[in-house]
């Protein structure tokens, strides 16, 4: 079928945006809005000694300045905490308050301390800037390191030592025996750096209040508005949820990053229910970069055992992370549920084992980003692995090939608890490495000069990854038909660009076998008549939103099948589908579907999905560069990617999907890191002129395929391609360079591989 599932079907939203038609929140507007501006904290670590509002109260077109004891006289709750643990030696991790507003002590820059509420956006940011705060400074702790050492300045009474959490995933003492035992071990230490979102479309929230139903609308930008309102009202408001309803309109970004419920989200509320007005925020550019949560931020060392043969024996890791100033959603997440079961990747290793600190310090809330741990471990395991075949003098294909786990060894339970259903690495390896003429290296390493006529430096590298997404858990969507033929669709996922409209609309257009022109995807509103919606994160939405309206088509498709049989007079049984009509064989009766719906009024049908197990995406990135070594700058010469995703759904947007990712993850491989001065925690990279994120012509275009493995735990086959590309970048492009440079005697260098970095490890190679 010319629309249907597998076609590079294009994307049906896109005409909204790129004539300037998209409805994101900050282009909708309310009668009698009110704008509002947030003070934010301007160090990093203080006491908060006072919060003088006085003057800001007086200024025209000024109608409120909140401040945490105004929430705390009306009995407002800080913002949840969804993963808890327990520390590896016993006992719970420490919650101290995720406040919506400081008070007593300031722990990151940009905090928010109070909430101005105007009649103008202006006058709300003049105000702002008129509340007088007093605070003694504290010194700050900005790396997870310093934050953990003897004697560091303390930022919450509640965790000791700043230890927001010491976890552990597998048996370190069996790990060491294990290496013990082994014949060679290689030892790696490397630092996956701190970064922020930067989604297009910076974080908002407009608040609505109604006094007669004593009820709540929020509006914002999010990853699905169903898990903003679940994780807003019982622990901020005391309400039960069915008093908020939270609506999310087109979205412009999110990564993780708008996942998870922000202060302002409550403020807006809050206010909106002090002042019976629509209050709205919207974050500005400088704001982003202080108070978005950030991503990775982690140190790690690794020890991988091998064999006289080169199999690998054990994996131990030792992991320091960052939780930032406050405690997010799924603060501690990344570094611990999410990514050391995957710390294996493809390969099989007998022994693994992870213990990680998790440490407070005085930077943005650190939660989900593109992939939330997953890219951790990739880089983890991918950069050992380099090493390893370095210091055996073994090719990295041929090391990596000989650990793999085959895919008659499918399905296979790491060592860390994680059932890996199907996959073939080897063979998507080596459909990688012809595609990228990996044969053919040795040849172009040697061409080429630099501007100066220096010898241009050049590597190859791989990058395979592994990720677990489809985490178990429901999913719902309605299939609506109404009498004159429309057909409405609704999801609980939100698409923040990804196109899921299209994909939507491709799957409904093909199990109903109707015009994708009649169909409309609705998502974004807690009213949607969907049984359950778990919103757009780990690269879930087609695994589990995919299946959920699998069954809510299936259902619609039952009603009609029983209303056909009555009006064709036939009994059900006798009835074939086809084309968009039922039929009843070797004769000319039928009834079209959307007739069917006219004669009984409309049909509706439901699906309620169930994600039992993970799905596990895979797949092979080769990067190759040249580095001119008189500037340290780095070239991608070609860049291939083979993915397993067990079943395409759409080429076109599966494609955009990886090239997004790559350049995510190139960012953050080449370009990007947040810095903060390590004495006064200031930032130091707040905007886009001292931060830098990839542009188009840092990168090559992209031989981008796919081998497909059909996935054996959903129903779809489907694996999810979400953050796959950010996850095998990372490595891929940092062996390369490594390769490029390892004939200088370099063989590990951190991320970011910024021209100055690659330039000093030259210049210092060189002696
Ligand atoms: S980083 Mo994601 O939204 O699981």
């Amino acid at each position: 079928m010319k629309f249907g599932v597998g076609q590079p079907f294009r994307r049906v939203e896109d005409l909204r945006f790129i004539t300037g038609t998209g409805r994101f929140t900050d282009d909708l507007h309310y009668a009698g809005e009110v704008f509002a501006a947030v003070v934010r904290a301007p160090v990093a670590h203080g006491v908060l000694n006072a919060v003088d509002t006085s003057t800001a109260r007086a200024m025209e077109d000024v109608l409120a300045v909140y401040t945490a004891e105004d929430l705390a006289a009306d009995g407002i709750g800080a913002l949840p905490v969804v993963i808890v643990l327990d520390h590896a030696t016993g006992g719970r991790m420490p919650l101290p308050a995720h406040t919506l507003l400081a008070s007593g002590k300031i722990r990151y820059l940009g905090e928010p301390v109070a909430f101005v509420v105007a009649t103008s956006a202006r006058a709300a940011m003049e105000a702002a800037e008129a509340v007088a705060l007093e605070i003694d400074d504290l010194p700050a702790v900005v790396e997870p390191a310093t934050a953990l050492a003897e004697g560091a300045p303390l930022l919450f009474e509640e965790a000791p030592g700043n230890l927001a959490l010491h976890w552990q995933l597998g048996d370190m003492d069996k790990a060491e025996a294990a290496l013990a035992a082994s014949h060679r071990v290689v030892e790696l230490a490397l630092v996956n750096n701190r970064i922020v979102v930067a989604s297009m479309e910076p974080r908002n929230a407009i608040g609505l209040y109604d006094a007669e139903g004593e009820s709540f609308t929020l509006v914002t930008g999010s990853q699905g508005s169903h898990m903003i309102r679940d994780f807003m009202f019982e622990g901020v408001f005391g309400l039960p949820a069915t008093k908020l309803r939270v609506i999310t309109p087109d979205v412009g970004g999110g990564f993780g990053m708008k996942a998870v419920p922000y202060p302002e989200q409550a403020l807006v509320l809050y206010a909106a229910r002090k002042l019976e007005r629509p209050v709205r925020w919207q974050s500005s550019r400088a704001e982003a970069f202080l108070s978005d949560t950030q991503g990775r931020d982690n140190q790690s060392t690794a020890k991988l055992g091998l064999d006289a043969q080169g199999r690998f024996t054990a994996l131990k890791v030792e992991t320091l992370a960052s939780a930032g100033g406050a405690l997010s959603a799924f603060g501690v997440y990344c570094p611990t549920l999410s990514g050391p079961p995957m710390a294996p990747g493809v390969y099989a290793i007998p022994v693994v084992a992870t213990d990680v600190r998790v440490a407070y310090t005085n930077n943005a809330p650190m939660d989900a980003y593109r992939g939330a741990g997953r890219p951790e471990a990739a880089y983890l395991i991918e950069r050992i692995v380099d090493k390893a075949a370095r210091e055996l003098g073994m090719a990295p294909d041929a090391l990596r090939t000989l650990n793999m786990i085959p895919p008659e060894a499918m399905p296979h339970k790491t060592d860390t608890g994680v059932a890996y259903d199907s996959g073939d690495f080897a063979h998507v390896l080596r459909t990688a490495l012809d595609t990228a003429d990996w044969a053919g290296f040795p040849a172009r390493r040697d061409q080429g000069l630099g501007p100066s006529g220096d010898r241009l430096l050049r590597g190859i590298g791989i990058g395979y990854y592994i990720e677990r997404t489809g985490v178990p858990g429901k999913e719902g969507a309605a299939v609506e038909i109404a009498a004159d033929g429309r057909v409405t669709v609704h999801v609980g996922t939100q698409s923040t660009g990804q196109g899921h409209e299209t994909t939507y609309v491709q799957m409904t257009a093909e199990a109903l076998g109707i015009d994708p022109a009649r169909i409309t995807v609705k998502t974004g509103d807690t009213n949607q008549p969907i049984p359950s919606a778990g919103g757009t994160v780990a690269s879930r939405s087609m695994v589990h939103g995919g299946g959920a309206l699998k069954l809510a088509t299936g259902e619609v498709l039952a009603k009609a099948s029983a209303a056909a049989a009555t009006f064709l007079e036939v009994n059900e049984r006798e009835l074939e589908f086809d084309d968009g009509a039922f039929r009843v064989p070797g004769t000319n009766r039928h009834v079209g579907l959307l007739d069917l719906a006219a004669k009984v009024g409309g049909l509706m049908g439901v699906g309620d999905f169930e994600q039992l197990a993970g799905t596990f995406p895979n797949g092979a990135h080769v990067c190759e560069v040249a580095v001119d070594p008189d500037t340290g700058i780095i070239r991608i010469e070609r860049y291939t990617v083979v993915d397993d995703f067990g079943r395409t759904l759409n080429p076109l947007l599966l494609s955009g999907q990886i090239h997004g990712g790559i350049a995510q993850g190139i960012g953050q491989a080449m370009l990007e890191r947040v810095v903060y001065d390590p004495d006064s925690g200031q930032m130091l990279s707040g905007s886009f002129m001292d931060y830098g994120l990839p542009r188009a012509d840092d990168l090559p275009f992209f031989s981008v395929a796919t081998q497909n493995t059909p996935c054996t735990t959903n129903p779809l086959g489907i694996k999810g391609a979400g953050e796959a590309g950010a996850i095998g970048a990372p490595p891929a492009f940092v062996n390369a360079v490594i390769d490029a440079l390892s004939p200088l005697g370099i063989t590990e260098l951190d991320m970011p591989l910024t021209p100055s970095r690659v330039w000093e490890a030259i210049e210092r190679a060189k002696g």
